[in-house]
């Protein structure tokens, strides 16, 4: 008698590439719920709340996929998150071994203030695939598909990768926009990019969105990421544009000896090594992000007349499909 298996079983010896496409759709589920539970704290000014509600809503829907999980990138490490932590297993362990990397709200402070951008964001890989990086900063450069490899550089000047991308472009410089973080640190990376005549589009919050719309320029506007965000967004930012298409670095940034012993934890050797986005998300990689709020990549979730309609972005490496899935929930209880 034939045994019985269970979905994720029948990976073992029969067609991984059928699994992998159901987990991509399956991964929309899991940042759809989370957009729901932080839309429904937007502009409350609450971001632990709002962050706690997207927290709560992700796991719940991750444990219930047929994957045997490990979180890579998530809350944060063990004594200081209590749920969705680096090393937590998540799914029903009756599937693949897999690497998650998660913000269950990219965005806290956005979503606090009903801003622009906030997303709930996933990537998955095989088991091994995705960097371990440690909640410090990571030095950025990233631009969009369609250019000859190797044409920015985080070891060349502000100018010299922007002249590059405007003459790849085939523009001036001044019709080359850099998206950059809005912080005290890039103070002279910000004059820099201004003295080449390029223009900056500052953000608050959101470099993983931020990364993406490089891919997109001409509805976003934005051309090039330059500067230093989160490592954690940095390795989702590399898994996203590993599956849409782009190029991207990232340098750990250590402000401390304690920092780089984390680092050194996480298996990471060269601690000044510069990660190529491969490096940061290899093999087989599948994204997913949901907008909480309205953003240039997406919309926030919409609540109407007893519906719900949410705004997901799913995508993966391996084939490079792109699916923009714009759902109508009329079981809202599913929520609650
Ligand atoms: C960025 C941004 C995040 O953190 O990575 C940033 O994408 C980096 O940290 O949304 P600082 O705030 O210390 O600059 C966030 O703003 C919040 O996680």
């Amino acid at each position: 008698m034939k045994k019985k298996t269970k979905r994720g079983e029948a990976n073992v010896g029969g067609s991984k590439s059928e699994l992998d496409r159901v987990l991509t759709l399956e991964l929309a589920r899991v940042t759809e719920r989370a957009a729901v539970a932080a839309a429904r704290l937007r502009g409350r000014g609450d971001e632990v709340a709002a962050d706690q509600a997207a927290v709560d809503a992700m796991r719940k829907e991750l444990n219930s996929l047929d994957i045997d999980g490990t979180v890579v990138i998530g809350e944060g490490e063990r004594d200081e998150a209590p749920m969705l932590f680096i090393g937590e297993r998540v799914g029903t362990r009756a599937g693949p071994k897999v690497d998650i990397a998660l913000d269950p709200l990219e965005g806290t402070t956005l979503t606090a203030k009903a801003m622009a951008d906030a997303i709930t964001v996933i990537a998955i890989a095989e088991a091994g695939s995705l960097l371990h990086a440690p909640d410090i900063y990571m030095d950025k450069i990233a631009i969009g598909g369609g250019y000859a490899p190797g044409l920015v550089d985080l070891d060349r000047s502000p100018r010299e990768n922007i002249h590059a991308l405007a003459e790849a472009k085939g523009v001036p410089v001044s019709e080359i926009t850099a998206c950059i973080l809005d912080r005290p640190r890039h103070a002279k990376l910000i004059e820099a990019v201004r003295a080449t005549g390029a223009s900056i589009r500052l953000i608050t919050d959101g470099d993983v969105a931020g990364v993406i719309n490089t891919t997109n320029p001409e509805e976003t506007g934005i051309d090039i990421y330059i500067g230093i965000g989160g490592a954690p967004e940095g390795v989702l930012a590399a898994a996203a544009l590993r599956c849409i298409g782009g190029q991207m670095q990232g340098r750990l940034v250590t402000s401390s000896d304690e920092q780089r012993a984390r680092a050194v934890k996480m298996g990471i050797e060269d601690i000044d090594k510069k990660f190529s986005m491969e490096e940061m998300a290899r093999g087989d990689v599948m994204f997913a992000a949901t907008g909480v709020t309205d953003g240039s990549m997406l919309d926030g979730v919409k609540f109407d007349s007893g519906k719900v309609t949410t705004d997901t972005v799913v995508m993966r490496s391996s084939t490079g499909t792109v699916r923009w899935i714009n759902a109508v929930h009329a079981n809202t209880a599913k929520f609650l």
